[in-house]
């Protein structure tokens, strides 16, 4: 899998965006709101408003109740695989629920939640030596943004 971080193009003037982070290994998704927000601020965003969750479990929830009032959503969420299935339950439940989000309600919902084997492979794509997922979770919500308006644009037509 690549690990270059997205080129940064974007352009959020005159959008909305809700992030939504979830608490549990908070000292991860801080570090990846900060790098949301960097993006967002970088690219003119008109507003951003953040909210939070318990655990990456409940991201798909708080996105379906956000999605229809922002131009984008980005959820943003650490699960870190211990001695159980637990793991694969919610990394399963929040990629399907943030996926199914997306295509019922047309809002783009960016899946920003490192799934990851150790601590340290966390620490290393928010902020670390493999840029920040945070950052990139919100360039790719700009720019789905953009194709929700305007999908020829985007395409390239
Ligand atoms: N939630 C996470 O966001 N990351 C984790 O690593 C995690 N682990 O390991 O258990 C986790 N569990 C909580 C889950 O998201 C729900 O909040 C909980 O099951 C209640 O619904």
């Amino acid at each position: 899998m690549s690990r270059e971080t997205p080129h940064f193009t974007g352009d959020a003037r005159g959008l909305k965006f809700a992030v939504v982070v979830s608490r549990f290994n908070s000292g991860i998704t801080e570090k990846l709101l900060q790098g949301a927000q960097e993006a967002l601020s970088k690219a003119g965003a008109a507003s951003v408003s953040v909210f939070y969750v318990p655990g990456a479990f409940e991201l798909p929830l708080a996105a379906r109740k956000l999605a229809e009032a922002y131009d984008g959503i980005i959820a943003l969420g650490a699960v870190i695989r211990g001695e159980t299935p637990h793991f694969d339950y919610v990394c399963d439940a929040a990629a399907h629920g943030l996926l199914q989000v997306s295509l019922e309600t047309g809002t783009p919902v960016a899946f920003g939640v490192l799934t990851t084997d150790t601590l340290a492979q966390a620490e290393a794509r928010a902020g670390g030596e493999h840029g920040n997922k945070g950052y990139d979770a919100a360039m790719t919500a700009i720019e789905m943004a953009h194709f929700g308006k305007a999908p020829s644009k985007a395409i390239g037509k």
